[in-house]
């Protein structure tokens, strides 16, 4: 399985706030306060409620949260609980652990408080609501839990984990108690199948305080893609359209040919028998076999370019994060009406903020470069066969191509080279986008000149 880190997703400290209170990407509401290393969703106050939900809809079909937390309180018995949430809706407080009822989608609650006096809480449960059922807060839903286990996340001396996995519809919940260094260790608390979630939901964490009260504290939430390895490769391919398009043209080519070919053998009874011997060779063969080549490397291409894509868009998400911490620090300093310029007084923590930024974008650079370098290799190593059979006309175009995008590759290097002074990296981006959209050009184009030779050979 391939676990992809996505960050739009996710927080965690120890920068996980903006100076003016906001997480990137995810929004709080009601008691929740955001610090530099946790959110508070609650405080161990009466009758409190909080949540904090993800800006960004949830794209990937298997997932896996790992979410870090606290429940702390001084009474032996604490209320009410956490709840992890995926649903169709985010961000409306409710009766359930802080949040709405009758949700839409998954709900993955920490149970403090033993509503029905059976004495099995601390409970973590899993319920699954369509949009119509209430939660059954004096039976702590225990008739309508998909499933679920009895553990003690309450005032532990290091925080607890939980660990929710979406795989090929099934659940799996596994708890980490904080006891072992070892951030892997987790046991299995429940394992569903058949579990249907809707598409396209959000990520949020809920918490309610009641009569009994507990600090409910959120340090991490991190959020996974999952796909098969066997997988990734046909997912990366050329997006459909794209993919029906040359397909549809491969046929149609394949069609004429066979067709040419008929009209060929009634023009020249005579050469049948000759043809009937090696006619696969002579006829079908080559061409469709360079049109087949042809349009793997077109897959590929793609392929190669999709990955990039994603790398930078990874980058660029990287790059936004740290220009609003800049911009925070920047306002933050003329607000206490120093001055702008670069050699006046700046506390220490904020001077290491700016150095880890410029780190970070610097880093980001050299992954970008890397896939340029990349694409350039696989570029070269791309066979145009028979160059002969590309006109002037066409071989003129292609090397002005050619041309266009070494000159690309060069300012990239050189950007790259200045960036160490600029925390913007937008004109990269450009050129980078640019020069995609080029290849993609020049690999159609390949194609499509390959077939025209291939049809002129025919005739
Ligand atoms: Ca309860
Ligand atoms: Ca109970």
């Amino acid at each position: 399985i391939k676990r992809r880190f996505e960050y739009k997703l996710s927080f965690k400290g120890p920068h996980l706030v903006l100076k003016d209170g906001t997480v990137p990407f995810w929004d709080h509401y009601g008691s929740a306060i955001a610090s530099a290393d946790s959110i508070r969703i609650t405080p161990s106050l009466k009758s409190k409620k909080g949540s904090i939900w993800g800006k960004e809809k949830v794209t990937a079909e298997d997932w896996e949260v790992d979410v870090k937390f606290t429940v702390t309180g001084r009474g032996r018995l604490g209320a009410d609980g956490l709840a992890v949430w995926y649903t169709t809706e985010r961000g409306i407080e409710g009766p359930v652990f802080g949040s709405k009822d009758q949700w839409n989608g998954l709900g993955v609650f920490l149970d403090s408080f033993d509503n029905d006096g059976q004495h099995n809480n601390p409970y973590i449960m899993a319920m699954l609501n369509d949009g119509k059922q209430t939660y059954d807060h004096d039976a702590d839903g225990s008739n309508q839990q998909l499933g679920g286990c009895l553990r003690d996340f309450r005032n532990k001396n290091k925080p607890v984990k939980i660990k929710i996995e979406y795989f090929k519809k099934v659940l799996t919940i596994s708890f980490h108690s904080g006891m072992s260094d070892n951030e892997e260790d987790y046991d299995l608390c429940t394992r569903i199948e058949n579990v249907n979630l809707p598409p396209n939901g959000y990520f949020g964490v809920s918490a309610a305080t009641g009569g009994l009260a507990d600090d409910h504290d959120v340090l991490s939430f991190s959020t996974y893609s999952l796909q098969l390895q066997t997988e990734v490769g046909t997912k990366m391919e050329m997006p459909e359209l794209e993919k029906e398009k040359i397909e549809k043209e491969f046929q149609e080519y394949k069609e004429k040919l066979e067709k040419a070919r008929e009209d060929f053998k009634k023009e020249n009874p005579k050469a049948k028998l000759d043809l009937d011997v090696d006619e696969d060779k002579i006829y079908e063969s080559p061409e469709v076999r360079s049109l087949r080549q042809i349009f793997e490397g077109q897959s590929e291409i793609s392929q190669f370019i999709k990955s990039s894509l994603r790398k930078l868009d990874e980058i660029v998400g990287r790059q936004e994060r740290q220009l609003s911490l800049l911009t925070s620090i920047s306002q933050s300093r003329q607000q206490a009406g120093q001055s702008s310029s670069p050699g006046s007084t700046i506390d220490k923590k904020e001077f290491n903020q700016i150095v880890d930024a410029q780190k970070a974008a610097t880093e980001g650079i050299k992954d970008l470069r890397q896939v340029v370098n990349d694409i350039n290799t696989k570029f070269n190593g791309l066979k145009i066969p028979d160059q002969h059979q590309f006109t002037k006309e066409l071989a003129n175009h292609f090397g002005m191509m050619l041309n266009e995008f070494r000159s690309l590759s060069n300012k990239v290097n050189d950007i790259s080279s200045n960036i160490a002074n600029s925390p913007s990296i937008s004109v990269y981006h450009l050129g980078f986008f640019l020069f995609i959209h080029l290849l993609t050009i020049l690999g159609y184009f390949i194609y499509k000149a390959k077939k025209e030779a291939a049809a002129k050979k025919f005739y």
